[in-house]
C-alpha cells in the first residue's frame, strides 16, 4: 500500500488522474489532494471518502509520499518536483518541464520503460504519446527514415478553459482562451510561435519523438492543429520506412499488437474517429495505405483520448508498471 499525492487534482487530467486511480485499485494507504490557492478547500469525494483539496507549499512535500502524480503546469512542477524528490518520493509530471531533461526519462511505459536515473518522470505530450506506439511497431519491424505528423487536436487538449471556448462559441459568443473563434473553426495554432515559424506544440512533438523512440537524429515534422472537437486527438502519421513493405503487412503487425487497435475497413467506411475513441482507453490506428509519392512511406491514422491515453491514464500506466517492479523486486 502506497502514499500518493495528487497535484492539481481539481484540474481536467488531475481528476481523471483520480477516477484511473480507483477504477484500477492502485494499492493506496493515504491519499493526499493538492491544488493551487484558487482551487483550495474544494471537497473531493474519493472512494467514498471525503478530501479536502490543500494549497501545496513547500513545507507540504515532506509527506512522505511514495508516488505523487504531478499535472499543475511546468512551474508548479519546477519549484515542487525536486522537492518531492529529495524526500524520496517519485514524480510522475504530466507538465513539459523535464521532458526534455537528459537525465529525465520520458515515458510510455509499452515503448520505453523508465531508467529511474532521477526520481523525476517526465509524461510526454499527448499528441506525441498516441502517435510513438504505432511508430514504435514500425521502427522495431522495418527502422524509421522519416516521420511526417498533421495533428487534429481537441479543445481539451487545452484543459477544461478548452471546452469553454468550443462552447461559448456554440452560444455564439466570443472566444476568451483562443485568439480566434474555435467553433465552426480550425486554428493552425496551439500554444506559443517560435521564432522559425513553428509552435511549441509542433517542437514537442518532433523533439519528444527522437527521445521515446531514442532515433535523436530521426527527421520528424508536424503541423499542429486544433479542431472543434471536445474529446480525442487525431494525428495523421506520414512515415518513410528504411526496409520495404506492405500495407497488409503493416496492418497485420497492428492487428497482432497489444498496444494499438486496428481500425481499417474502408469498404464499410471503418476508420477510427473521435466520437468513437473519446472516453476509451486505446490507441486507434487505420487508413494505412502507401504512399505512392515516396518510396517505402506509408500514411497511418491514429485516434485516442487526449486526457485518457494522452495523459492520465499513461500517467497512471508508469505508475503500475514502478509499483509492479517495486513488487517483483521484494
Ligand atoms: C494540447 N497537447 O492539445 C496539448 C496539451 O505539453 O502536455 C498538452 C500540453 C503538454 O493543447
Amino acid at each position: 500500500m502506497y502514499s500518493i499525492a495528487v497535484v492539481g487534482a481539481t484540474g481536467l487530467v488531475g481528476s481523471t488522474m483520480l477516477e484511473l486511480l480507483k477504477k484500477r485499485n492502485i494499492p493506496i494507504e493515504k491519499l493526499t489532494l493538492f491544488s493551487s490557492a484558487r482551487s483550495a478547500g474544494k471537497e473531493i469525494i474519493f472512494n467514498d471518502k471525503s478530501y479536502i483539496v490543500e494549497e501545496l507549499t513547500e513545507s507540504k512535500t515532506q509527506g512522505p509520499f511514495d508516488y505523487v502524480l504531478m499535472s499543475a503546469g511546468g512551474e508548479t512542477s519546477l519549484q515542487f518536483s525536486p522537492l518531492f524528490e529529495q524526500q524520496g518520493a517519485i514524480v510522475i509530471d504530466n507538465s513539459s518541464a523535464w521532458r526534455m531533461d537528459p537525465e529525465i526519462s520520458l515515458v510510455v511505459p509499452e515503448v520505453n520503460p523508465p531508467s529511474l536515473s532521477r526520481k523525476i518522470i517526465a509524461n510526454p505530450n499527448c499528441s506525441t504519446i498516441q502517435s510513438v506506439d504505432p511508430l514504435n511497431i514500425l521502427a522495431d519491424a522495418y527502422g524509421l527514415k522519416r516521420v511526417a505528423y498533421t495533428t487534429y487536436q481537441s479543445v481539451s487538449g487545452s484543459g477544461w478553459k478548452g471546452i469553454e471556448d468550443l462552447k461559448r462559441g456554440e452560444r455564439g459568443e466570443e472566444p476568451v482562451n483562443y485568439p480566434h473563434p474555435i467553433y465552426n473553426n480550425v486554428l493552425p495554432h496551439i500554444d506559443v510561435f517560435q521564432e522559425d515559424g513553428y509552435t511549441k506544440e509542433e517542437v514537442k512533438m518532433i523533439e519528444e519523438t527522437r527521445k521515446i523512440l531514442q532515433l535523436p537524429s530521426l527527421p520528424v515534422t508536424a503541423t499542429c492543429v486544433r479542431v472543434p472537437v471536445t474529446s480525442a486527438h487525431s494525428v495523421a502519421i506520414n512515415v518513410t520506412l528504411e526496409k520495404e513493405t506492405t500495407s497488409e503487412e503493416i496492418k497485420m503487425l497492428f492487428n497482432e499488437n497489444p498496444y494499438v487497435t486496428l481500425e481499417d475497413d474502408p469498404k464499410h467506411d471503418i476508420y477510427p474517429m473521435p466520437v468513437n475513441a473519446g472516453g476509451k482507453e486505446g490507441v486507434f490506428v487505420g487508413r494505412i495505405r502507401k504512399d505512392n509519392s515516396l518510396p517505402n512511406t506509408f500514411h497511418v491514422w491514429t485516434v485516442s483520448d487526449n486526457i485518457l491515453k494522452g495523459a492520465a491514464l499513461n500517467a497512471i500506466q508508469i505508475l503500475e508498471q514502478l509499483i509492479t517492479r517495486k513488487e517483483n523486486t521484494k
